[in-house]
């Protein structure tokens, strides 16, 4: 091969791999032509072997156009792929740009159930009383649940409660709280502020007014002293709290095992006012809880001494008082977890 066609060969070969560089459109291309003009078996990799059958004199020209075009050539490569790479964060940064005055999207907010939510309001007033929240068990024995609160077996007033049975002998599901009150009696040393909010649950043919289970908020004050006023007065402040101040309250005479007296508390109508309407029953009167001092028996039982204590305690249902706070009609709606009543309560 003569040394003039092999330089007019290098040229066009350099003419064309600097044109395709230019046009490469992407990295993908550009390598491509990478691997055709400088790879192993590429084009200018073939010149370059080629020129071990020149006349040795023609060799060391020859290299050097050989060098000069493969410099020109990766010179070029370098400079494109830079360009490529730019123009490829480029559009990545407008594609992913973010529009920081987009107003947010509000995550979805959850809410207190009004059950859950009634019973703390009904903490927080008892609580300005110095009254303090504990918990019992929900799987009860029968001695705390009935026999320490004066009801031994075959005690008739049991039939006051349907109560569930769980497989274990001499245990029940709770009928209610108070035996959470006589756990507080026997760790707690007078004076006792106690509030027992917490799941009950009877045995009930479930209609508008029945459920198997429900909640029940309980108090409990025991000291030296201690009187049915002193109740009284309690309940009338929670009245004004829970109400609105100034409604009319009784008592009315009503029958527990474990007080003694025993007491059901009214609060005037908060639909009529008093006047008679279908929420009160045409009475003017709506029962709020029931309530009493604590029988002598119940106080010896939680370990305290008859002769130099006494308590009162009072126990209401939180979805009785929820019902009145909302106008609710159908105690089945707090269970069935339906969201569009769930949802009004935000
Ligand atoms: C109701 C009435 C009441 C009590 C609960 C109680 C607890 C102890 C001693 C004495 Cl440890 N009494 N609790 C007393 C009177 C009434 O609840 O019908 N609640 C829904």
């Amino acid at each position: 091969m003569e040394l003039q066609d092999l330089r007019g060969d290098l040229e066009r070969l350099r003419e064309r791999a600097l044109a395709g560089v230019a046009g490469a459109a992407d990295v993908a291309e550009l390598e491509e032509l990478d691997v055709a003009y400088l790879g192993k078996k590429g084009e200018l990799t073939a010149v370059l072997r080629g020129i071990g059958r020149l006349p040795p004199d023609d060799r060391p020209r020859v290299g050097a156009i050989v060098n000069q075009v493969r410099s020109a050539i990766e010179a070029a490569f370098g400079a494109r792929r830079a360009v490529l790479a730019s123009s490829a964060l480029e559009a990545r940064l407008a594609d992913e740009a973010v529009d920081v005055t987009t107003p947010g999207r509000r995550p979805p907010r959850g809410s207190l159930h009004p059950i859950v939510e009634t019973a703390r309001e009904i903490s927080r007033i008892f609580g300005q009383f110095g009254f303090v929240d504990y918990e019992g068990p929900e799987i009860e024995d029968d001695v705390t649940n009935f026999q320490l609160l004066n009801m031994p077996p075959d005690h008739p007033a049991r039939d006051l409660w349907d109560t569930l049975y769980v497989d274990i002998d001499g245990y029940l599901l709770r009928t209610h709280t108070s035996p959470g009150q006589i756990r507080v009696m026997r760790s707690e040393a007078p004076p006792i502020r106690a509030l027992l909010p917490g799941r009950c649950f009877r045995y009930e043919a479930i209609d508008a007014s029945h459920q198997t289970e429900f909640f029940q908020v309980e108090g409990l004050m025991i000291d030296e002293g201690t009187t049915m006023g002193d109740l009284r007065g309690l309940l009338d402040q929670f009245a004004d709290a829970m109400f609105g101040r100034g409604k009319r309250t009784r008592f009315r005479p009503g029958y527990y095992p474990f007080t003694e007296p025993s007491v059901a508390y009214d609060v005037e109508c908060v639909v009529c006012g008093g006047a008679g309407c279908p929420a009160c029953s045409w009475t003017g009167w709506m029962t709020i809880l029931g309530a009493g001092m604590v029988h002598p028996v119940v106080l010896r039982n939680g370990g305290l001494d008859p002769e130099r204590y006494q308590g009162f305690a009072f126990g209401m249902g939180v979805e009785r008082i929820a019902n009145l706070r909302h106008s609710v009609n159908d105690l089945r709606y707090y269970l069935d977890n339906d969201l569009r009543f769930l949802e009004q309560f935000r």
